[in-house]
């Protein structure tokens, strides 16, 4: 795992009578940032980056940079209770566009993108 070494940014997890959703669905990170996000209500919520969309030489130290609390490649621990966090590393991840979404409500469209500058 590459640490942060910049801004650790906060995104809510959040089910209620607006929706599944990530808040904010869009975020702009600097290489070297992090992100934590806080389970805020609706759980159980968890941050999956597509596979299908990572680039294959940022698959492995993305992986490696969300730390050894996940249920499968790219795809973190699901968060029951408020106040939990998952906190992901953007050190040494290069410029892009990367895809997330919550495994358990992605048919109801709690997908968000994380930009790295
Ligand atoms: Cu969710």
């Amino acid at each position: 795992m590459a640490p942060i070494t910049g801004t650790t940014h906060e995104v809510r997890m959040l089910g209620d009578a607006q929706g599944y959703r990530f808040d904010p669905v869009n975020i702009t990170v600097k290489q070297g940032d992090g992100i934590k996000w806080i389970m805020v209500s609706g759980g159980p919520h968890n941050v999956a980056f597509d596979a299908a969309t990572i680039p294959a030489d940022v698959k492995p130290q993305l992986d490696a940079n969300m730390g050894t609390d996940k249920m499968g490649e790219l795809s973190s621990s699901m968060k029951m209770n408020p106040n939990e966090t998952i906190t992901v590393s953007f050190a040494n991840i290069k410029p892009g566009k990367y895809p997330y979404n919550c495994v358990p409500h992605i048919a109801m469209n709690m997908k968000g993108v994380v930009t790295v500058q």
